[in-house]
Parts: C-alpha cells; structure tokens; sequence
C-alpha cells in the first residue's frame, strides 16, 4: 500500500464526515494527517510495523488506529461507518473540482441530486442557483469541472505513471529478463498516458508473461497467454505486455512507440522505396531487410533515428529527411534551477539544504525564489523579510563550497498586473520570476494584459507557470499565449518551463513557438524541497517535445542568467 492511498482513504474520510454535517475541528485534523502523509519521504508501512506512527506531527492515537487498520488490512471500520448512506455518486460529485462536500450536501438536501449527471441537469437548468451562495458564475464553473472530469478520465500524468513503469520494468529485468522496454506515449514522453505498453523480447515468451503477472504490485491478472499480458494494479491503472522475436524487436518497438500519425507517414516512405513496414520488421517481398533494432529500421528507409519524443508528424520526417533534426537539450545540459523555494515561505528545507541538493545533482547554481506576501497562506516574505533573505543568502554563499546560490523571488502577479514587491527591492535581486496564483477567472483580454504588464517591468527576468494548468485537476486560465510570447522576445523576459509533472507549463508547443520566436525558455522545478529538484527530467522532455536545444534554454549555459547583460533589452 502506498503512502498517496492511505493519504487518499483520510481524505475520503473528511470528505464524507464534512457531506454529513460532522464537527469541522475533527476533519481538519483527519486532512492534516493526510497532508502529512501525502509528503512523507518513507514508507507508511513500515511506520506502523515499527509502531512509530505517532511520531509523526499531527497523528494521534485515533489516526493511528485508522491508518494500521487500513495499512493491515486494506479496510477502515471508521470510513465504512461514514460511508453508510452516501451513495458512489456522492463521492463522484465531491471529486469535481471546485465542488466540496457542502455544495453536495447541499444539492442533496435540496435538489435531490445523487450523482454527477444528476448535478450536471440542475446546473444546465439553472435549479442549481436556488442553492445558498450558488450564483449563475459558480454554476457555470461547475458544469466545466464535470466536463474537465470527463475528459481527464482515462488519462493518467506522466508523472505518476513513469516511476511506477520504472520501477516494474528494473523487477522484470531482475527476473532475468533482458529487452524489455516502455514504448507507447510514455516513451514520447508524453504529459499524460493513455495505457501503458510494455515490450519485450525473449527465448521463452510464456515464461516472461509468467514474471509479468506475478510482480508483487500486481493487483489482478486480465489476460495471460505466451504472447501476452495484461495486468492491473492496485490503483487500477492497466498495463499491457507484448512478447516478440529478438528479430522483430525493433520493429515493434518502432510500431508501438508510434505516434499512430508518425507510423502512417513512416509506412508510406517504406511503400515509395517499394518496402513494406509493419510490427514485425521491414519487408521487401516476402525477405525481412530490417527489424532487430529501430535503427536499422529508419536507416533502411534513408532517415537518422528519429528520437522518439519528436514522433509525432509534426515536422519531424521533413526535418530528418533533409538533415536538420534538432540536436535536443538534455538532463545534463542543465546548469541550475532557477525557481525553488525554501522554508522562508512554504518550501520544507533550508537554503542551505537547498544548496547542497542542487550542487548535488551537478548544479553551478540556484535561484532562491520564495513566495511574496500576497500568497500569506504560503507563508510569502514582505520586503523586510526578502532583503533578510538576501543577507542570509550571503553568510550561506560564505559557508558552502561548489555553487552559487542566488537571490531572488517569486513574486505574485497581482489582479491589477501590479507585482506584489516594490521596484527597489526587485532591484537588488538576481533573478525574478514573475507568476499569477489568483483570480483565474479573469476574461482572456484581462488575464492577457494583467501578465504583459509584467512582462514590461524591468525587474522582471521570467514568467513562471504561464497559464496555470494542473494537468488532471483544471484547464489553464484563459491568455493569449502567442501575444506573451511575442512581449517575452520583445522585452528579452524568459519564459518559464514548470516542470512538475503537474504543471508541465508552458508545454511543448508553447516552446516550439518560443524558440521560433527567439524566447529562452527557463526549465524550473519550482521545488519545495530537496527531492523535488529531481523533477527536472520531465521538463526536460517536454522541452525535448518542443524541439528545444541548449542554447534555447536559459538555464543551460556555464554561467547564470544573471548581472549585466544577461537580458538582451
Ligand atoms: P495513449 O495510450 O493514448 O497515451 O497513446 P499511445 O500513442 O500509447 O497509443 P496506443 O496505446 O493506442 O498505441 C500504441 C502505439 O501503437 C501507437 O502510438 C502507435 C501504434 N498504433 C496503434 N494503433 C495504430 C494504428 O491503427 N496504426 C498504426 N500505424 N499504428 C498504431
Ligand atoms: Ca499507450
Ligand atoms: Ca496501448
Ligand atoms: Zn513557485
């Protein structure tokens, strides 16, 4: 059981305990634990074996009692107890975004409504607004979080999928098994996934499939022949096995990494050099001429090997026909991050921690840049507090050795385009990033205007998180990306690659665009703490998707984007 379930099992608990009108002290506590728990570096199991549950802030001896029960035994009596009389469509609804457990109850007691679709036909109806504080806005907003619901089902982010693959994938090879690989729209790298498919290839197909299935995060068994299988697990995400010959590896590979639209153009390259391709190798005739590896696959039909985040039919067979496939950006071009937080507002770790991390992962530099106080929540710093930071930066820059640690904020956006620092302070720092976290609802003019009037302060170095996505939970705001594009090469402003999976901001086409346009583009974490700065290889990919090369990416050069020059104004 993993520590996200357990987390999610409390949550439900407040969920439903608040849908029934329970006393607001306990859910807090009951959220707060999953919070905890949610953020917890080690195994929750191995807690409650070792009876240290309780050292853990927040959990106390009731939570404790919850959790080993659900830990154990897969079962909490107190969440089947809360669960009596709350139907599946309760718990759908309280899953839409921007919809809480009283708005349920709400449209329950009053309405009748008992599931998604019911509250789907008394928003269109306008019943809905006969609700307490439901004006026609919040109605609208719901009904587009039932259809963001809709349409984020099935598809998973990349970044929950791909550790997960990782890590079946390193069982499968401790099992003997040699070729074995992720293809599909995880190896493109894609910011979310459909289904998983895996590929393999070996002497004993049956054997393999026999390892497959009986990996220990296997929750059920779909399908399992010698050619085949096909798996779920514990959170019922499916994963399907394909076995093949060693001399139809690469052709496979290539088939089931597709994109589908790559493939079709692929094929009939193959069908004009009077070839034929499939999933079983390049024929001429009935001869197989290629198959055992992609490469040889693509050199047969005259091409380098396209990598796979670019197949995609969007320029990449033109490019690499005539020679001109970008040389991408990778991990180990990056120099620094440019955006992480610490514990002067809501990151978890020191500066100094933060220091040691990054120069740990390779790193010539790091830009401190915590919340401002708009963001009070966050624990953002006001000017007082910010030029404190800048002394502190300086006595740690005095102690650590290896890499320098730079000054500078995250500072908000505010409704009015105004930032939420003053000029003078902006002044004195290295690095500013510039984001909005409020007021997301503004018209596409007004959130359009409201970012370029950033864009035009001087102080300010990058845009971070453009349009506000969290892939699988909302849409982006509303902007015209291509006018902020157009302001960041104008005023020589970066933008920003956030590269939290869930963020993945601006994302690959937003970059191909910045790059035509000649804007750096920025790849961030926006860490709040150590472990977090490994996130970079996600906006790695997506650049990667964007056709970034180094010299696109701000943060990929020797030295620091910072000091004279550093913006070509
Ligand atoms: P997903 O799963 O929706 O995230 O996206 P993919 O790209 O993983 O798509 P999926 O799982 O349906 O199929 C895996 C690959 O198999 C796909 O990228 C290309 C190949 N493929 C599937 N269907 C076709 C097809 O009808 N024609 C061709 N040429 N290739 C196909
Ligand atoms: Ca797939
Ligand atoms: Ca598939
Ligand atoms: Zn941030």
């Amino acid at each position: 059981m993993r520590n996200e379930d357990v987390a999610d099992a409390l949550d439900l608990l407040a969920d439903v305990l608040e849908f029934k009108g329970e006393n607001p002290f306990k859910l807090r506590a009951y959220r707060k634990a999953a919070r905890v728990l949610r953020d917890l570096q080690e195994d929750v199991s191995t807690l409650v074996a070792e009876g240290r549950l309780r050292d853990l802030p927040g959990i106390g001896e009731g939570i404790e009692k919850k959790v080993a029960q659900f830990v154990k035994t897969g079962k909490m009596d107190a969440l089947e107890a809360a669960m009596e009389g709350v139907s599946p469509g309760i718990v759908e609804i309280m899953k839409i975004p921007g919809v809480g457990p009283r708005t349920a109850a709400l449209a329950r007691e009053k309405l009748n409504v008992q599931s998604v679709e019911e509250l789907a036909e008394a928003a269109r109806s306008g019943r809905l607004t006969e609700l307490p504080g439901m004006g026609a806005k919040k109605a609208e907003n719901i009904l587009k979080g039932i259809e963001f619901m809709r349409r984020a089902k099935g598809r998973m982010p990349l970044g929950k999928v791909l550790p997960l693959v990782e890590s079946l994938l390193d069982e499968l090879r401790r099992h003997g098994v040699k070729n074995v690989v992720a293809a599909g729209s995880l190896r493109r790298m894609c910011e979310t996934i459909g289904d998983i498919d895996i590929l393999a290839s070996g002497r004993s197909g049956e054997k393999i499939v026999r390892a497959f299935t009986g990996l220990p995060l296997v929750a059920r068994v779909l399908a399992s022949g010698d050619t085949k299988g096909s798996i779920l697990t514990a959170d019922g995400t499916q994963v399907d096995l394909r076995v093949v010959e060693p001399a139809s590896y690469g052709a496979a590979l290539q088939y089931f990494t597709g994109s589908k639209a790559h493939n079709i153009r692929l094929r009939s390259i193959a069908r004009d050099r009077g070839l034929k391709l499939s999933e079983y190798g390049l024929f001429r005739d009935e001869r197989r001429v290629a198959g055992r590896t992609e490469e040889e696959i693509y050199e047969v039909l005259g091409l380098p090997c396209i990598p796979p985040v670019l197949r995609e039919d969007r320029g990449e067979i033109e490019a690499a026909l005539e020679g001109k496939l970008p040389k991408l950006v990778e991990l180990r071009d990056i120099s620094g991050d440019l955006h992480v937080h610490t514990n002067w507002s809501d990151g978890h770790n020191s500066i100094e921690e933060m220091a040691a991390a990054a120069r740990k992962r390779g790193y010539r530099y790091l830009v401190i840049s915590d919340h401002t106080r708009a963001l009070k929540i966050f624990g953002g710093l006001d000017a007082s507090r910010l030029l404190e930071q800048i002394e502190e930066v300086k006595r740690v820059n005095a102690r650590v050795r290896g890499i320098r640690v730079l000054t500078g904020t995250e500072v908000d956006i505010r409704a009015d385009g105004t930032l939420d620092m003053a000029d003078e302070v902006l002044a004195k720092l290295d690095f500013v990033t510039a984001s909005v976290h409020s007021g997301f609802a503004q018209d596409r003019d007004t959130m359009t205007r409201r970012i370029l009037a950033a864009i035009e302060n001087p102080h300010v170095d990058s845009i971070g998180h453009l349009t506000g996505r969290l892939l699988g939970e909302r849409d982006g705001y509303d902007v015209d990306v291509d006018a902020i594009l157009r302001a960041a090469a104008r005023t020589g402003t970066a933008l920003e690659l956030n590269a939290h999976p869930a963020r993945l901001d601006i994302n690959d086409q937003a970059c191909r665009r910045a790059k035509e346009l000649g804007v750096k583009v920025a790849i961030n974490t926006d860490a709040h703490d150590v472990e977090q700065l490994d996130l970079m290889r996600f906006g790695v990919a997506t650049a990667q998707r964007g056709w970034l090369e180094r010299s696109d990416v701000l943060n990929a050069r020797a030295e620091p984007p910072v000091g004279k020059g550093a913006r070509p104004r």
